[in-house]
């Protein structure tokens, strides 16, 4: 199964870098770290004396978590995990290298434009720097799953009328959800990095719609629809796989259109097991028919 292939996870600070250390010596790190409380030195039990990561102070996430939807598919918004200052970066250091966003053409497995994704974006590596590893550190403390399983961050930036229509994060063939590969993706962490005045919600098309939806609270888009709107600093989290390790058909979600105003989110896919190749897609050494790919 899956969950076996993780050896275990770092979400603390200071535990044995595998790499240049970033931030503070490690004697610092795990003093303040214990200081701190929450996950403290060297994440989880079974992750003691891994490599991976390098060693970064942060401050652990410890706000609301709200339940979008608890199954079919499960969802949960995460408030104010980013914070301002945090959303700012990403948005600047993206600036420079966002380009128009593709799909992989699934006859040919190359990347190719698309009428589905018309947002643009671009990617970091992991750990690509100390803010950067910083944010990492603090979504593995939160999700528990390993910095190791994920790939590095994906930044769309939607424009008025750009969207990414419905598709799974899992991937449809059995290549790239292979163990060398990282597996397949379990859960998605979409953070959002600015609050569109109208539209760009993220929807899940095959989710029940909450009792309270008031359809005049939503895009022309999300009507009808279980969906979140983005709200800087805020992140969605959700899962690909069910628990026994199956893909999820509920996990289905898009990008509405954005009305009015710009919509930037920052994608943290996670896998199954340690990924090893950051960002997965980058390379092109693997060409995956899945619809989620720069
Ligand atoms: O930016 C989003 O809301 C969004 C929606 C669906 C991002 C992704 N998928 C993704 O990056 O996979
Ligand atoms: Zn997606």
């Amino acid at each position: 199964g899956g969950a076996g292939g993780r050896a275990g996870g770092r979400a603390g600070a200071g535990a044995d870098a595998g790499g240049g250390s970033v931030g503070l010596p490690k004697k610092v790190a795990r003093k303040k770290a214990k200081k701190k409380g929450g996950w403290g030195f060297g994440g989880r039990p079974s992750d003691q004396g891994s490599a991976g990561a390098p060693a970064v102070e942060f401050e652990p996430w410890s706000g609301a978590i709200e339940v979008v939807s608890a199954w079919n598919p499960r969802a949960y918004m995460l408030r104010n995990i980013l914070t301002e200052e945090e959303c700012d970066y990403l948005i600047a250091k993206s600036e420079k290298s966002l380009r128009a966003s593709g799909v992989v053409d699934n006859e040919t497995g190359l990347s190719t434009m698309s009428k589905v994704r018309t947002s643009e974006g671009t990617f970091f590596n992991r750990h690509h720097d100390e803010m950067i590893t910083r944010i990492e550190a603090k979504i593995a403390g939160v999700t528990m799953i390993p910095e190791r399983d994920g790939e590095g961050l994906q930044i769309l930036r939607y424009k008025i009328g750009q969207k990414y229509d419905a598709h799974h994060d899992y991937f449809h063939d059995n290549v790239n959800g292979d163990a060398a590969h990282g597996g397949q993706r379990v859960a998605t962490l979409l953070m959002y990095l600015t609050t569109p005045e109208e539209g760009g919600e993220t929807i899940f098309p095959n989710g029940e719609v909450p009792a309270d939806h008031n359809p005049a609270d939503w895009s022309e888009c999300a009507k009808g629809k279980l969906g979140v709107k983005p709200r800087r600093g805020d992140a969605m989290l959700f899962y690909s796989l069910t628990p026994s390790g199956e893909k999820d058909p509920f996990s289905l979600h898009g990008s509405c259109p954005v009305v009015k105003g710009i919509k930037y989110s920052a994608t943290r896919w996670m896998h199954v097991h340690p990924c090893m190749v950051a960002p997965l897609l980058l390379t092109r050494k693997i060409t995956p028919a899945t619809d989620a790919a720069p």
